[in-house]
């Protein structure tokens, strides 16, 4: 798709708040609000039929999204962990090269699928779309997504997936969800991670949950740190409890309603 139709990311037409009629490539501004419709129309068309096959098979679909480095796959490879034995689990990596976060994945001993998006900053329904074929999924499963680091494209495209989850390390700075407002609105759940560095940093927490409630005060927050292992616990009960809801035919343990 990036392939043949200018992508709306790639311009740079709003500067100081004011919007130029034509853009540096000679695309005007309705012509470029018109691609980007028509972008996000394929897209959604993807995503929809995504859905349905989900919906089918009984499979819960997350969507991870953050700026990089956030811990996205170390997140991954702990829930992984955690609950690889009551639930079959596969992963869709996106990254712009290198398959590492895969084999990282691969590591715990779930199939996990590596999409390169080259220049692409975000990962696309019809990429997952094929993945999905690719992976041979389980039925009453669990998909996870892990997008492309970047907290604005992978905003706008629906995967097909229940629930985006957007993830904020504590070295990020607060301020994100406010110069990032679209990542934030559109996620159902926000994880803060690397909490256990918060003694060395002069992050301060509740003014991040203050900026991020203003954008999305239906927001689920949990506070964690993927690597000691603190507010993991109430993440794996918000899944089991979510994927008990998407797949009610299957009865796990211990979830949360
Ligand atoms: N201190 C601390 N470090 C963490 C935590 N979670 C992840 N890290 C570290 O942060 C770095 C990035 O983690 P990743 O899991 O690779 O982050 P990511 O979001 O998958 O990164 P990209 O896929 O490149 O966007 C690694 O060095 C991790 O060990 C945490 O809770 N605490
Ligand atoms: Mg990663």
């Amino acid at each position: 798709m990036d392939g043949d139709i200018p992508h709306h990311h790639e311009h740079d037409d709003m500067v100081g708040g004011h919007a130029h009629h034509t853009h540096a490539s000679g695309i005007s501004e309705s012509r470029r609000v018109k691609i980007e419709q028509a972008i996000l129309a394929k897209n959604n068309h993807f995503a929809q039929r995504n859905r349905h096959y989900l919906a089918k098979q009984g499979i819960f679909m997350l969507n991870l999204v953050s700026s990089p480095g956030s811990g996205k796959t170390t997140i991954l490879v702990e829930t992984i962990k955690a609950l690889q034995s009551e639930i079959p689990i596969a992963v869709i990596e996106g990254d712009q090269q290198t398959d590492q976060d895969a084999m990282r994945i691969r590591t715990t001993g779930v199939p996990a699928l590596q999409i390169n998006t080259g220049k692409g900053c975000h990962l696309d329904a019809h990429m997952v779309g094929h993945a999905m074929e690719k992976l041979d999924l389980r039925n009453n499963s669990l998909l996870f997504v892990e997008n492309v680091g970047n907290l604005v494209c992978p905003a706008a495209f629906d995967l097909g997936e229940a629930h985006k989850v957007v993830i904020l390390s504590v070295t990020e700075g607060e301020d994100k969800p406010l110069k990032y407002p679209d990542m934030f609105h559109v996620a159902d759940v926000m994880l803060l991670n690397k909490c256990d560095l918060l003694p060395y940093l002069s992050f301060n927490v509740s003014c991040a949950l203050d900026y991020a409630y203003r954008i999305n005060p239906a927001l689920k927050v949990i506070q964690i740190s993927a690597t000691e292992g603190n507010g993991l616990q109430q993440w794996i009960d918000w899944l089991k409890s979510g994927y008990q809801q998407a797949v009610p035919n299957v009865m796990v343990e211990k979830a949360a309603f």
